[in-house]
């Protein structure tokens, strides 16, 4: 039988290892411990499916950078950057990572970390600068080429055809407000699937319905250590209630209209569906009541976006509430707003509320969150990590989700580099072993979730934020542009190569 181990043991070990010391009490302490290992029954437990997709997250206005290159038009991304006041520090994104020109490297540093999926966006504005009309041929080639070299490198491409860099051109004729774009953004995203269908299998056609539009187009407010705070994005705008919902319809008629475009344009076999940062509600207590309570909650928070897109109608009590400011539609839109998807990908990096159930109202009661509550960096990051288990499995129960991806979780960081050039990100690895292990469970019950998609995979461009909130599993020094992996990619690469939470 093997012995038990004192603390003076591991001091003593600790201390060996440390100073480089003898190696014969090592070894005879390696032996014990070896034999004290726990029967490895957790591993085996904690895996994923076979085939479970590993991946990593960007975008092209966050790491692109060569904002005039290649005859790429301007975007209402450029537009608000430079718009002194609306960037912290007063960055902007006309470098940012320097993605353009170093995508070779970026893709380098993915096949070290054994990822097998990327997702990226495309730039509107690169393909058709002015928004709609004539294409421009050499704003595509940068992406065959970044297909070309991720393929080589047996990764799969994932692009995302909207993550909120609309051209300017067409914020300048309405913008969102307008139903025309959303015809504009079918033509392009049928433009880029007919081009790229031959190599590219998935996409991911717009990105967070609720940042872009109603942070975008209203704003938010939040109370930081006891002050109030604005949060918005670009174009900035604090529309009335009315036309706010009326942006809302035309973004959901933009889904189902490019949905459309891509089965006319793409080759047979291409897959689509949103990355929508999905409002999800987590039983505080879990019981059939409470599960059903959040159920509910969800199906509610989402009405203008993903439960319209699923469901094809909006529920009685958004248009209730919505009363005189409801938008303008036909059944027609809400026919196209339903086109099917093939998959589901949903970003989470927090719950919107914790439920119980409730006599009351809909049949939930929100719960508010302790002043107390554990957060990460960022103050809107709330750490609840079962919202990883929660949101797909009722993705699943409230619209019978074939594929599911989650196609973005991570958080903010104050990463640091030591100066031995290390970067110990010690909250990113334990929000990140966390949030594996709840989504592990919704796995491991049979949820068809298909992947994962860290964001990020460098630090980059944090919209308002600029370059102050890093994200990145790869720490960026923005003055020299140089890469360093953090402690928290080492992880992942384990996490990939186990097919489990390590
Ligand atoms: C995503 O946004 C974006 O898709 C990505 O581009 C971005 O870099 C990344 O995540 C990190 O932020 O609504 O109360 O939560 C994340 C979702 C939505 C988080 C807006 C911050 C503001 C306050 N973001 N939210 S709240």
């Amino acid at each position: 039988m093997s012995t038990n181990l004192t603390r003076r043991d591991f001091a003593k070990a600790a201390g060996a290892a440390a100073f480089g010391m003898t190696a014969t009490p090592l070894a005879g302490l390696a032996q014990t411990l070896a034999e004290n290992q726990p029967t490895p029954v957790r591993g085996a437990a904690a895996t994923f499916p076979d085939g479970f997709s590993w991946g990593v997250g960007t975008s092209a206005f966050q790491i692109e950078g060569a904002v005039k290159e290649d005859g790429r038009g301007a975007s209402i991304w450029d537009t608000y950057a430079h718009t002194s006041g609306k960037i912290q520090n007063g960055d902007n994104a006309d470098i940012a990572n320097d993605h353009y020109h170093r995508y070779k490297d970026d893709v380098k540093l993915m096949q070290d970390m054994g990822v097998k999926t990327y997702r990226f966006s495309i730039a509107w504005p690169r393909i058709f600068p002015g928004g709609i009309g004539q294409p421009n041929p050499k704003g595509l080639d940068f992406y065959n080429r970044l297909i070309d070299v991720l393929l080589e490198a047996g990764i799969e491409p994932f692009p995302t055809l909207y993550h909120w860099d609309l051209p300017q051109a067409l914020q300048d004729k309405g913008g969102w407000q307008s139903r025309d774009t959303a015809k504009a953004f079918a033509d392009y995203a049928g433009h880029v699937a007919g081009q790229l269908s031959d190599r590219v299998k998935h996409y991911f056609t717009i990105n967070e319905f609720f940042s872009f539009v109603d942070i975008g187009h209203r704003g938010i407010e939040d109370t930081v250590d006891g002050k109030k705070v604005r949060i918005e994005l670009a174009p900035g705008l604090t529309l009335s209630n009315a036309k706010l919902h009326q942006v809302r319809h035309n973004a959901v008629l933009a889904q189902g209209l490019s949905v459309q475009a891509i089965r006319a344009n793409g080759k047979s076999g291409t897959k689509c569906g949103p990355a929508d940062n999905l409002s999800t509600a987590v039983p505080a207590i879990e019981t059939p009541e409470n599960i059903r309570a959040a159920e509910i909650a969800t199906r509610e928070m989402n009405a203008g976006y993903l439960t319209v897109m699923l469901e094809g109608k909006y529920t009685d009590a958004y248009l209730a509430a919505a009363g005189k400011d409801a938008p303008d539609f036909t059944e027609e839109d809400l026919k196209i707003i339903a086109s099917p998807v093939d998959f589901i990908g949903i970003n989470l990096y927090r719950p919107s509320a914790y439920v119980v159930a409730s006599e009351r109202g809909l049949g939930f009661r929100p719960i508010r969150f302790n002043k107390s509550h554990p957060r990460m960096l960022s103050s809107w990051h709330l750490l609840a990590p079962e919202v990883m288990y929660w949101a797909p499995r009722q993705v699943q129960s409230l619209w019978k989700a074939k594929e599911i991806y989650i196609a973005e979780n991570g958080c903010g960081a104050s990463d640091e580099m030591s100066a031995s050039g290390i970067v110990d990100d010690s909250d990113r690895i334990m929000f990140l072993r966390n949030h594996l292990a709840h989504l592990q469970r919704a796995t491991a019950e049979g949820v068809p979730v298909r992947g994962y998609f860290h964001w990020s995979l460098m630090d980059n461009f944090e919209w308002s934020d600029g370059f102050a909130s890093r994200f990145g599993l790869v720490y960026v020094d923005f003055k020299t542009q140089k890469r360093t992996p953090k402690l928290s990619a080492a992880y992942f690469r384990e996490a990939i190569a186990k097919n489990a939470v390590v």
